[in-house]
């Protein structure tokens, strides 16, 4: 007989979609959205509809596993737990004992965006070890850091309010792909007559529909953004009233945006003076106005100056103050819930390792080594850069190497020991979208499979075995909870909405009209629109354009933006196929490259053989690889972060996958 669950999709996606959780016989047989929350209506991506797949599928780990062969061959002989506990426990300590607490590095990101299995046990575990500390940065911290800096990370415009716009900016930004559930309120507004601007190199599906479709060369969107700005002030379309009420640094902004006029803006964004111009009079002259700010757009040297130069766009023109007007970036501080209350322990005084350098921080001859690495919601070999310099460090025979996962990820198959991790179906999760304003408490739907356990059992039972225990930790998953709760100001009223319905909306209300209902978080609650702490972070100051150095030997941008396929790399598993590097013809002609060539993609990093698939919807002089391949997609089984410079973004030092420049050369005789 089957019977029906609800659950919460905890991945790491805007939307956080509430799910219908169908079992036969105790398996699940069926995953789609529920109808109890409006923003998901019933529906969810085909990725996730395909889970199931997943969980009971051949790359599951059903039991821990030791290391019998070499690193990178995925031998292993199954252990117990008991076992696996044990050793893991031993190499920690002795890690410790011998090299010093910040030998050992806990690595984890997005696999859970869930708020129980990430920063909560786990950190009390690796703070008492006095581990280094892992600077979360591959995504989202030079957005993060201008929302910050300029609204103290106000709460954004919701998806439903979309439908009010009478133009919708998608800047940097692949809603078709990685946030469907605003879809559906952009048809309902183009319905009654709403524009649609789409700033992307890329004529994605979404610009193909768009009045307006700029498409700037890769990290050029600061110069195209600041030229906006300009032109706002020159013609007289600055809502000097506004800017003088609610918010300081406007000056000072005029005077950075006066020498990007148009024509030296579109030299350097490859695009025409005139499709700045239109962009910047569609946005006067549009209200109520509504940006959608992505991370596409940060994902460069000059990344956090040019959200922030994005995000300045409302408060200059005044789109501010109605339905449907303003921006949405990230809800996900607007929250104010931290998932390290519940850690029980502050950070130590170590160093700081950022995530982006994982390769170099692996090196050998490195000056404070790791020798102890601890892998979980993450899956670093498919999704840092530098691959050929993380898999290098992956090999080195004196890292012991733990990856905790559900799945026997690339990075797993260099691991010396796998943990079984239970999927956010098997578990509890407490789920927060960053796009929709949903708090939603999920229980484990299905069994765990095989021997997997969750993130909080495993690090509870290694603080325990390690003798790091202390009287007042948070023991069960229901204190964990109630210790994210507590600092809360509404914390209470959150935890009762969660337990009685499953599901808690943000204090802020669903549908927020920017400065009316909700203001910037910032102490004197205005916007600033040059706050001097960005402008001291960045090495030449906010909004000062560093330009790309340019590389005669690899001269094309490759980009590798999310797909329909997997999140990041999760459910990579499930996409068996060769996938292409796509190319515009004008650059595959001189190289003699026809549709279905072999190639190989190179730069001094690294290189990757596939094969071509020519498009003219990627822009001249950019390359497509997506991001979240598995080795297996590729002939040579690296993937485009094997070619993305393990550089740092101007603000947050963030990850500059975009700043890839590579070279494509056919292979020969080997025709498609
Ligand atoms: N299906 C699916 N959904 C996802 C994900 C996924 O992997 N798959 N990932 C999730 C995660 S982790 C995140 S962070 C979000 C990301 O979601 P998005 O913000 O949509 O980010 P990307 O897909 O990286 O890139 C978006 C668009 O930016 C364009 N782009 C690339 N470089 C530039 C540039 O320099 N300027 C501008 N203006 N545009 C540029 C790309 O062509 C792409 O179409 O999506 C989440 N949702
Ligand atoms: N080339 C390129 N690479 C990129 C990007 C890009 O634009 N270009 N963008 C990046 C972005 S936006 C992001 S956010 C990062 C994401 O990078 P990662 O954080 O590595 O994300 P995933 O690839 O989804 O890997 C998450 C892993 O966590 C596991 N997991 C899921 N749930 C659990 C759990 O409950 N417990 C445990 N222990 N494990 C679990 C999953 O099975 C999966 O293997 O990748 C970045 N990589
Ligand atoms: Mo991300």
């Amino acid at each position: 007989m089957p019977d029906t669950r609800p659950a919460a999709c905890p991945l790491d996606c805007p939307d956080a979609c509430s799910l219908e959780v169908t079992l036969t016989d105790g398996r699940v047989t069926k995953l789609d959205g529920a109808e109890r929350n409006p923003v998901t209506a019933g529906y969810i991506c085909a990725k996730v509809r395909r889970f199931p797949e997943a969980m009971y599928g051949e790359a599951r780990v059903l039991k821990p596993l030791l290391r019998v062969g070499p690193k990178g061959e995925a031998a292993f002989h199954e252990l117990s737990w008991d076992k696996a506990l044990d050793l893991v426990a031993e190499r920690l300590d002795e890690t410790r004992r011998r090299y010093g607490g910040q030998a050992i590095l806990p690595f984890y990101y997005g696999g859970s965006n869930g708020l129980l299995s990430q920063s909560t046990t786990d950190a009390r575990l690796f703070r008492r070890l006095g581990a280094s500390n892992l600077d979360r940065t591959v995504c989202a911290v030079p957005t993060g850091r201008a929302a910050e800096g300029l609204y103290g990370k106000m709460a954004g415009v919701s998806y439903p309010d979309y439908v009010h716009a009478r133009l919708i900016v998608a800047w940097g930004v692949n809603p078709t792909v990685s946030g469907i559930h605003l879809m559906p309120f952009i048809q309902e507004a183009r319905k009654h007559g709403a524009k649609l601007a789409v700033i992307d190199p890329r004529r994605t599906r979404l610009a193909r529909r768009a009045d307006l479709h700029v498409a700037p060369h890769p990290g050029t969107d600061l110069p195209l953004a600041l030229a906006v700005v300009n032109l706002l002030f020159e013609n007289g379309w600055a809502d000097e009233a506004f800017l003088e009420e609610q918010t300081d640094g406007a000056d000072r902004l005029r005077r950075a945006a006066a020498e990007w006029n148009p024509h030296k803006a579109a030299s350097i964004c490859r695009i025409t003076p005139l499709e700045i111009e239109q962009l910047a009079r569609l946005y006067a002259e549009s209200s109520p106005a509504v940006i959608r700010c992505g991370w596409g757009l940060e994902r460069n040297r000059n990344g956090g100056s040019a959200a922030a130069a994005v995000l300045v766009l409302p408060a200059v023109a005044g789109k501010f103050g109605v339905r449907g007007g303003g921006y949405t970036l990230s809800n996900s501080g607007a929250w104010g819930l931290s998932a390290e209350a519940s850690a029980g322990e502050p950070k130590p005084a170590v160093r700081t390792v950022n995530m982006n350098e994982l390769g170099k921080t692996l090196a050998p001859g490195a000056h404070t080594p790791v020798k102890a690495l601890f892998v979980y919601n993450c899956n670093p070999l498919a999704t840092m850069p530098e691959q050929e310099k993380v898999r290098k460090g992956l090999e080195r025979e004196d890292l012991f190497t733990v990856v905790f996962d559900p799945f026997l990820t690339d990075t797993a198959r260099y691991a010396d020991v796998v943990l079984p991790a239970a999927t956010f179906l098997e578990r509890r999760e407490l789920v927060k979208g960053y796009g929709t304003s949903a708090l939603q408490l999920s229980e484990a739907a299905a069994a765990p499979v095989g021997e997997s356990r969750t993130n909080h059992e495993v690090f509870a039972e290694l603080v325990r075995r390690l003798g790091l225990a202390r009287p007042g930790d948070a023991e069960t998953e229901d204190e964990v909870l109630r210790a994210i709760f507590a600092p809360h100001p509404e914390g209470g009223r959150l935890a009762a909405d969660l337990e009685r319905a499953g599901l808690a909306e943000a204090g802020w209300g669903t549908a927020p009209v920017q400065f009316v209902d909700v203001f910037p978080l910032t102490p004197d609650r205005r916007a600033h629109l040059f706050p001097d702490e960005l402008d001291r972070e960045a090495p030449e100051g906010l909004y000062a354009y560093r330009p790309d150095p340019g590389d005669r030997r690899h001269p094309l941008a490759l980009i590798s933006p999310s797909t329909d396929k997997t999140i990041s790399s999760s459910l990579g598993q499930l996409r068996r196929e060769a996938v292409p590097l796509r190319i515009h013809p004008v650059d595959a002609v001189p190289r003699g490259i026809a549709d279905g060539d072999r190639v190989r993609v190179h730069n001094d990093s690294g290189e990757v053989v596939c094969r071509a698939r020519i498009d003219p919807d990627v822009r001249a002089g950019v390359v497509e690889l997506p991001k979240g391949l598995w080795s297996h997609n590729t002939e040579n089984g690296a993937t485009a972060n094997a070619l993305a410079p393990d550089t740092l973004t101007d603000l947050g030092g963030g990850a500059c996958f975009n700043d890839a420049r590579v070279q494509v050369t056919r292979l020969d005789g080997e025709s498609g």
